[in-house]
This record gives structure tokens, C-alpha cells and sequence, in this order.
């Protein structure tokens, strides 16, 4: 397992957890932690042990936004130059299912990382927020564009202006979370929900990544069109094959990932 600094790594099963390790500056992000998570995400996407990548944070928060301290100086040059979202672009290139299980504060940088993940738990009691406006600026890894494709313009640019903390069941509600669960059984029920992923046939899962994801962005047609290839190229995998055979002799099939 590759040694990082700023995160720590694990392979649980068949789920390759990451968990955000700087929890005295509540996991804030600075530029090679972020290096770090899409490194630690691209490995376990390669690695055929796992079939599920689970991202969760250490301490009291989950992240408290990008780093302030490494951005206070910077001025536009050196970020464009730096090509600071480079590694936020390929975060959401990665093709098994990224689970999010988050907690106490997800802020900024933060609130913008859980947004990657395709689906997302919440501890009861977690608050999220852009508070960026308060700072001067704005998201830059993202924030305006998937809130506002997720909650519709009117909440976004109400909750983006104001910074104001955002309950996790007012998210729920808008349908950014998928589940609220007690803080103590956070990383049992994210560890059950990634299992029933893992237990599912990769490739499918993968297919179906793919195909809700160009949902966001292409016309209706468009999509469809792009489901239906996914769809013919999964009657070439031997998982489909076995899925309908175990169906007609009614026994349990066994997935491969081919
Ligand atoms: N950056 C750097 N250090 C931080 C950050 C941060 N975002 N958040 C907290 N810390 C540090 C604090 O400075 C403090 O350090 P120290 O102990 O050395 O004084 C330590 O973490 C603990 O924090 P607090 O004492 O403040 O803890 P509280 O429980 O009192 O408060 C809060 C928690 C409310 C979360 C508070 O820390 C806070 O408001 N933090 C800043 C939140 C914020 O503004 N985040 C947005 C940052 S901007 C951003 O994310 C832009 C994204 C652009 C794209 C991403 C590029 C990487």
C-alpha cells in the first residue's frame, strides 16, 4: 500500500477506503492532499481487488474546505499556472462507485469533494457550506455548477451568497444525500451499502456510472442513445451471461467483472 502523508488508505473486503488524515486542520485540503485522494482513487480503480472506493474523513469534521492558509497569497497567475484544478477534473473520471460518508463539517473544498461521489451518506447532525462568499471568492473545484444541476438555481445561489450552513435533512430533501444515519453507525452503514454495491456485477454497475452521469449533460436523445451502447456492450460481458443462466436455474449467480 503506498505511503501518504495527507491521507490514509485501506482495502476492507472488497472496498478500498480512503479516509481524509488531517484532522487537526479539519481535514483541510491542500494541493497534494487533493493530489493524493485522485492518486489514491486512479490506484484502486486499476486495483481488481476492489470493486467499490469509500472516501470518509478522520476527526471531527469530514473536511473544512480547501486549505485557507496555502491560498491567502495566491494570485491569479500562479493559479493558472499552478493548473489548480487539474486533479479535481479527473476525480470524477473514475469509474467504480465512489461512496461519500460524511460528517460534522463539510465546507467549501469539501462540500465540492462529497459532490464528486456518486452517492452520499450523511451522519445526522453534519452541516454543509459554501462559506467561500465570506472569504472574498467563490467555488472554484465545481460548487456552482453541481448544486445548481442537483437543487435548481433558486436554492443554489441562496445557499452560495450567503454561506449559510445547510442542514444535512434540508439536503436530503433536495436530494444531494442519499441517507441519514446516527454518527456512531456512519462507517458500518457506508461499509453495508458499499458491500451491496461490491456484490452486484462490476461491469454493470460501471455501464450504469457511466450512463446516469451523461444523464446530467446530454439531451434526452443523446443519452438514450448512449445507454443503448452500454447496454448492447454488456451482452458481450460473461457476467451477463451468468446473471440470466443462474436466473433460469435458480441459484445464485457468481459475478467475475468480465
Ligand atoms: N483551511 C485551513 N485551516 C483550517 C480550515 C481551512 N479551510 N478550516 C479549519 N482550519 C483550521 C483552523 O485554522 C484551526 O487551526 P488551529 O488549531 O491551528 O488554529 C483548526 O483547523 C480547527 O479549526 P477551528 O478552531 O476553527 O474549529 P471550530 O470547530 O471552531 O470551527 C469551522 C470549525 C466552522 C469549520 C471553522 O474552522 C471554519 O470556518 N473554517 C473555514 C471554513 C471555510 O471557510 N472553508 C472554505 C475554504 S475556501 C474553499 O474551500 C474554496 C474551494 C476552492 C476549490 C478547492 C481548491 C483546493
Amino acid at each position: 500500500m503506498t505511503a501518504y502523508k495527507f491521507i490514509e488508505t485501506s482495502v476492507d473486503q472488497q472496498i478500498g477506503v480512503i479516509e481524509l488524515n488531517r484532522p487537526k486542520q479539519l481535514n483541510s485540503l491542500n494541493r497534494n492532499m487533493v493530489g493524493e485522494i485522485l492518486e489514491a482513487m486512479q490506484s484502486f480503480d486499476r486495483n481488481d481487488e476492489v470493486r467499490v472506493i469509500l472516501l470518509v474523513g478522520k476527526g471531527k469534521a469530514f473536511s473544512a474546505g480547501a486549505d485557507i492558509d496555502e491560498m491567502a497569497e495566491a494570485d491569479s497567475m500562479s493559479l493558472e499556472l499552478l493548473n489548480q484544478f487539474a486533479d479535481w477534473d479527473q476525480i470524477p473520471l473514475i469509474k467504480k462507485p465512489v461512496i461519500g460518508a460524511v460528517h460534522g463539517f463539510v465546507f467549501g473544498g469539501g462540500f465540492e469533494l462529497a459532490l464528486c461521489c456518486d452517492v452520499l451518506l450523511a451522519a445526522d447532525g453534519t452541516e454543509f457550506s459554501f462559506p467561500e462568499v465570506t472569504l472574498g471568492v467563490m467555488p472554484g473545484a465545481g460548487g456552482t455548477q453541481r448544486l445548481t444541476k442537483l437543487v435548481g438555481r433558486a436554492k443554489a445561489i441562496e445557499w452560495l451568497w450567503t454561506g449559510e450552513r445547510i442542514q444535512a435533512n434540508e439536503l436530503q430533501k433536495h436530494g444531494v444525500i442519499n441517507r441519514i444515519v446516527s454518527p456512531e453507525l456512519l462507517r458500518e452503514e457506508a461499509l453495508r451499502f458499499s458491500n451491496k454495491i461490491a456484490s452486484m456485477p462490476p461491469l454493470a454497475i460501471r455501464m450504469i456510472k457511466d450512463s446516469v452521469n451523461k444523464a446530467v449533460d446530454y439531451p434526452l436523445y443523446e443519452g438514450m442513445q448512449y445507454e443503448r451502447k452500454n447496454f448492447y456492450l454488456l451482452f458481450s460481458s460473461e457476467d451477463q451471461k451468468e446473471g440470466m443462466k443462474a436466473f433460469v436455474e435458480k441459484r445464485k449467480p457468481v459475478y467475475k467483472g468480465k
